[in-house]
């Protein structure tokens, strides 16, 4: 008998210390140390033992059980630290090696002309106004004297959402907003930017845009008083050295009209390709608002006048900056956009 357990001691020993992972070091647990157990089933058979020799034979199992317990719990614990050096080292990060440079952004070219113009007109004591890109008939239309025959009316032309809604065509109906919500309060000297949408796609247009509107109402506003501001903003946004002009023009929500060239940036005035040889880029339209239109926004226009003025933002980035092609700014590509940090 005490054969046997010097056999089972040295084979148990022998395996445990051979196992290579946990799962086989709790298969090993249970094949000695289980209730069907080896040690277990050996001291079952106590009974077959002379009497006096049971006492000897019994303490010497219960050590073996113990001793055995003792080994298997080092061997598990030996095993979780080699463990757990192994993933350290697998995922183990290297603290000494260069980081990723942090890439700084910047502003899209419309946003800086956009943060310029407000630059501009805030500081001349104009505030902002926004509106919804949705749109009702009556606000992008009705509303700024624009006939019912007008082609921006036609489904070609605008996108419509029912007979009654519409993306909106221009910024104007944000103006007409404005009117409406603080007359007949004066003065009223405000300017809207944001996107608008026509039914346009190709090399010099897209189906969505950028438009800047400004509106002053007051009383006795001349046309001095858009001369004056407009001159100002030209020469603001493209250089002091500008000459500025206005011609006759005509829009259905202003009467008389105007349209602002400045000299060409190109050329200086001398004539060539951009400007079409004529020596001048129209930069922006404008006039004294339509006296329907003050009226149907709260305005008595016998008391009031007011000029207005609306300019792509498109147009004027490209002019700024010389850019040939409308669909850079749409098009996402870092080339075109890292050259105006
Ligand atoms: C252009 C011309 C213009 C206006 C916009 C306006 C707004 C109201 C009343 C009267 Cl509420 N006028 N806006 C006036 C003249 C011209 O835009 O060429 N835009 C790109």
């Amino acid at each position: 008998m005490l054969d046997k357990l010097k056999e089972l001691e040295d084979e148990a020993k022998n395996k445990i210390e051979g196992v290579s992972d946990l799962e086989e070091l709790k298969t090993l647990k249970v094949r000695y140390l289980g209730k069907k157990g080896e040690l277990t089933r050996l001291l079952r058979s106590l009974g077959s033992v002379p009497a006096e020799d049971r006492p000897v034979i019994g303490k010497k199992a219960n050590a073996l059980r113990e001793e055995l317990e003792r080994v298997i719990e080092l061997r598990e614990q030996s095993l979780q630290d080699e463990q757990r050096q192994e993933k350290w080292e697998k995922e183990r990060i290297d603290v000494t090696l260069p980081g990723w440079p942090a890439t700084v952004g910047q502003r899209h070219p419309l946003t800086m002309i956009i943060d310029e113009i407000k630059e501009i007109f805030t500081g001349l004591g104009f505030q902002l106004a926004y509106g919804p890109d949705i749109e009702t008939d009556y606000y992008n239309f009705e509303a700024l004297n624009i006939p019912a025959d007008h082609p921006a009316r036609d489904m070609q032309d605008s996108f419509y959402i029912t007979d009654e809604f519409l993306l909106r065509t221009h910024t104007s109906p944000v103006q007409i907003r404005s009117m409406e919500r603080q007359a007949p309060k004066l003065p009223v000297r405000i300017i809207c930017l944001g996107k608008v949408y026509r039914r346009d796609d190709d090399a010099t247009h897209s189906p969505m845009f950028h438009q800047c509107e400004g509106l002053v109402v007051d009383t006795d506003i001349t046309f001095a008083d858009l001369k004056g501001t407009l001159d100002l903003f030209a020469r603001e946004m493209f250089g002091p050295e500008q000459r500025v002009r206005f011609r006759p023009s005509f829009f259905p929500f202003t009467e008389p009209s105007a349209e602002v060239d400045i000299s060409c940036i190109m050329c200086s005035g001398k004539g060539c390709r951009t400007c079409s040889y004529t020596g001048w880029l129209e930069i922006l339209g404008s006039g004294m608002v339509h006296p329907r239109v003050l009226e149907v926004s709260g305005y008595n226009p016998r008391e009031v006048t007011g000029f207005a003025f609306g300019m792509g933002i498109e147009r004027i980035a490209m002019l700024k900056y010389g850019i040939g092609d409308l669909r850079l700014f749409f098009s996402n590509d870092l080339r075109f956009l890292k050259q105006f940090s």
